[in-house]
């Protein structure tokens, strides 16, 4: 990571009336939780997309999407949030405004601390069920570990309440992205590839609003032309930028 870049976005950060951050699987990397697109590690060079994580997967195959999400809950409740996540929650208390908007549905950030975390993608740890959206109790889901329970209220099937390719974002948490995305003075994009969309078009807005928009990532290609980029694992980077722009020591976090 080039020390002179780091020290300008500690700058920036010092200065922010408004600072807002766009985290995906990267952030949760360093937690042992899988990304989706990491050529040997993703998710998805195991697995289709299309087989687990649209509607017409479930329709086709319920129990084997079930069960996949189902681990995946285990893996992210034996999860421990990172020194990534801890800076992001401590960040609340050092900048006059922060907006935290998440792709991940692990919980890391809210286990860090982090309050009003945005959900753009829901949660691995709720339930609703397919037909109608009648939240399902976790209690019935976890006692079904293999297939997806019925909703007691109208008898369609449980599924996570996460947004699946082809899926409309929840609107209320669209819309506070767009708003953060708009009324920043700084954003971070940390840990995401940037492909999905509408997630990977917030960066933009910020910069046409006016917004310096910064991106950390160890992969060189995630690097978002004529923006400033911190090359590394998040996990690393932002204690190394706490510690320029407030002095605390990164083992802190
Ligand atoms: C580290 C690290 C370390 C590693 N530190 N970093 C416009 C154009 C084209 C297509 C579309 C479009 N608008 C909509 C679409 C369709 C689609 C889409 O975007 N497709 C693209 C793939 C082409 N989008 C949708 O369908 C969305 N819905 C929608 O737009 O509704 C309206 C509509 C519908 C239909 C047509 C048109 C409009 C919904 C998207 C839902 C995404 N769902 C998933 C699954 C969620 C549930 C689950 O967890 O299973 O969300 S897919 C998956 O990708 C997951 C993630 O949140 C999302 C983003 O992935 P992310 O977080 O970026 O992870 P990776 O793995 O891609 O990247 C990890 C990064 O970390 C890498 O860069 C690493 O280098 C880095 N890294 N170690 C920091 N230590």
């Amino acid at each position: 990571m080039n020390d002179l870049e780091l020290q300008k976005v500690a700058k920036l950060i010092q200065s922010a009336n408004h600072v807002a951050v766009l985290t995906g699987a990267g952030i949760s990397a360093e937690s042992g939780m899988a990304t989706f697109r990491d050529p040997l590690t993703g998710m998805w060079a195991h697995f289709r997309p299309e087989d687990l994580a649209t509607p017409d997967a479930f329709r086709r195959n319920p129990a084997v999407v079930w069960n996949w999400y189902m681990q995946r809950r285990q893996s992210a409740i034996k999860a421990l949030p990172n020194p990534g996540h801890r800076v992001l929650a401590w960040l609340e208390t050092k900048v006059p405004r922060l907006s935290l908007i998440t792709q991940n549905v692990d919980n890391l950030h809210q286990s860090a601390g982090s309050s009003n975390v945005v959900e753009l993608h829901g949660s691995i740890h709720r339930f609703k069920c397919f037909e109608n959206h009648h939240a399902i109790p976790i209690e019935l889901a976890d006692a079904s570990p293999e297939e997806p329970p019925q909703c007691p209220s109208c008898k369609s099937l449980a599924r996570p309440d996460v947004v699946w390719f082809g899926e409309m974002l929840p609107e209320l948490a669209m819309n506070r992205a767009i708003g953060s995305a708009q009324t920043a003075d700084l954003f971070l994009v940390i840990g995401t590839s940037g492909v999905v969309q509408p997630a990977a078009s917030l960066g933009i807005t910020a910069k046409r609003n006016g917004s310096k928009v910064v991106v950390i990532n160890p992969d060189p290609n995630a690097a978002m032309a004529g923006e400033i980029f911190l090359q590394g694992p998040s996990g690393v980077v932002l204690p190394r930028l706490a510690e320029a722009a407030w002095g605390v020591d990164q083992s802190f976090f």
